[in-house]
């Protein structure tokens, strides 16, 4: 009997064992060098566009268009808390991707949000195209930005104001999720 108590503790012990290796184990993401995410206009605008991902040893580039915006104007661009664009207005995409916990910035300053792009600049037929490298953002590892939203906004972001540079509503939303690399 105290053998077969013995035998069952054991038994007990080793379960808890294995069950605290699976809980260890991070989860870091899928390992991808590309990322895109599809614009949508969010209710009452009429934009679209396509933003890249790219991983570079110099950080991500990120390569966008974006059309259907006004002309000649700059307009708040970001990654967001939630890739989630189920809101006409996109609130649910939620506030800027901040997993540092500093304050709000422009993309070239030391403390920034990470999800902070800057502005899109738009030319007189009100299509913007940027690209450019961002030193602070990855595609992998626990700060990785893929699975969250990109909003573009309908004011220029002030890259001073907190917490999100007065950038005004949502124009568009989109996610960003692993890209097909053959496409
Ligand atoms: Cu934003």
């Amino acid at each position: 009997m105290r053998i077969l108590t013995t035998t069952i503790l054991a038994a007990f012990l080793l379960m808890s064992c294995v069950q605290e290796e699976v809980v260890e184990e991070i989860y870091e993401g899928p390992e991808t060098d590309f990322a895109v995410a599809i614009i949508h206009p969010t209710e009452g605008n009429d934009i679209s566009g396509v933003v890249t991902f790219t991983q570079t040893d110099e950080g991500v580039r990120a390569e966008a268009t974006v059309s259907g915006l006004p002309a000649e104007s700059l307009h708040g661009f970001h990654i967001h808390e939630y890739g989630d664009c189920r809101a006409p207005d996109a609130l649910s995409a939620g506030g800027h991707f901040n997993p540092t916990d500093m304050p709000h910035g422009g993309p070239t300053d030391t403390e920034r949000h990470l999800g902070d792009l800057g502005n899109l600049p738009t030319d007189e037929d009100g299509v913007a195209s940027i690209d450019f490298v961002d030193e602070q953002l990855s595609l992998r590892g626990e700060h990785s930005i893929i699975g969250y939203g990109v909003i573009v906004h309908e004011q220029r972001d002030d890259l001073v104001s907190q917490p999100v540079g007065d950038a005004g509503p949502r124009m568009g939303c989109g996610v960003i999720g692993v890209a097909n690399p053959e496409f």
